[in-house]
């Protein structure tokens, strides 16, 4: 940090306009972050459009900011930051915007970050990658304002699952604390994340909690959604995100997994772990990635098909750990 931070301010002094780009299917910690430099820039007289792969998940509608997201096409010849993404392509629709910057400024805590950028700061012990740009922000020494600390504020709430996940570090909790004192209102960024989902999200949970799987002693427990019965609760797969943090409350548990149906060729499946295996090497198996708690796969088969796929794997590994 206190070598890049004031070379990535160095980009950012030499250009009038920045482009932050979030990764695709946007998180709190992807917006927060690019939010939080468009907020914390404007105020010295830079332009900072923020580009997010579409649709942008209605779940952050209270982020400080959110309406300025894709509002203006976007901008050539300028540098790009992106947050929170392991490689250019987790860009979606803006990945050509990444690989043709003239300079890219990476910033990211994922394990399974490429460095494929031009200045990367990427630090596995940040909790949120929007706690590395709160540490720019203050290595700049720059103002912080109440709405970009609301966002910073967000990116560590949501990315600790409210400081319940194994990445709340003192730092983290340090963070928010400062970053309450500057301004974030933690009853609105609690409420918005955690008290403002949609009735059907709620029923569609139902769904997925009548249909779960318990093998191993409980010790795995695993379901899914298809697109019919997300139909049927008038939810949609983005609001399917959340429920994988109800399967993981079972005592004794050390997996859980959730497969959401998101075409007729597409698959997406989120992984929690406990402490015997790790989400993230178990999920680059099949060319997803994340954490070792917390890991996601994205396959390119019927929802059926990756399920057996999946699990053929997993149940090896379960029985290798009895
Ligand atoms: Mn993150």
């Amino acid at each position: 940090m206190a070598e890049l931070a004031p070379r990535i301010w160095q980009v950012i002094d030499d250009a009038p306009v920045l482009t932050a780009v979030t990764h695709k299917d946007a998180d709190g910690d992807t917006l927060g972050s690019a939010l939080a430099l468009a907020l914390a820039l404007e105020p010295i007289g830079k332009s900072v459009p923020v580009l997010s792969s579409p649709p942008v998940p209605g779940a952050w509608w209270f982020l400080p900011g959110i309406e300025r997201v894709n509002r203006s096409a976007p901008p050539a010849h300028t540098p790009v930051f992106i947050f929170d993404a392991s490689d250019p392509s987790r860009a979606g629709a803006y990945e050509s915007v990444v690989r043709q910057a003239p300079v890219v400024v990476n910033v990211d805590h994922h394990v399974s970050n490429t460095r494929f950028a031009t200045i990367n700061l990427v630090s596995t012990e940040a909790a949120s990658t929007g706690e590395l740009v709160y540490d720019l922000l203050k290595a700049w020494k720059l103002q912080i304002p109440a709405g970009a600390a609301s966002c910073l504020y967000a990116t560590i709430l949501s990315d600790t699952g409210g400081f319940r996940h194994d990445n709340t570090s003192a730092h983290a909790l340090r963070a928010a604390a400062e970053l309450v004192q500057l301004g974030a209102d933690p009853v609105m960024i609690a409420r918005g994340l955690f008290k403002s989902r949609p009735a059907s999200s709620l029923r569609m949970q139902g769904r997925i909690l009548q249909g779960l799987h318990y093998e191993f002693d409980d010790r795995l427990v695993w379901g899914s959604i298809s697109q019919a019965a997300l139909r049927d609760s008038g939810a949609t797969t983005d609001q399917a995100d959340s429920a994988i943090d109800q399967l993981n409350t079972v005592r004794g548990q050390e997996l859980a997994i959730l497969f959401k149906e998101a075409g007729p060729n597409l698959t997406k499946v989120s992984i929690r772990s406990r402490d015997q295996v790790d989400a993230a090497e178990l999920a680059g198996k099949f060319g997803g990635g994340g954490h070792y708690r917390a890991a996601g796969i994205e396959l390119a088969l019927p929802l059926r098909e990756a399920e057996a796929t999946v699990l053929a794997e997993v149940r090896a590994r379960m029985n290798d750990l009895e």
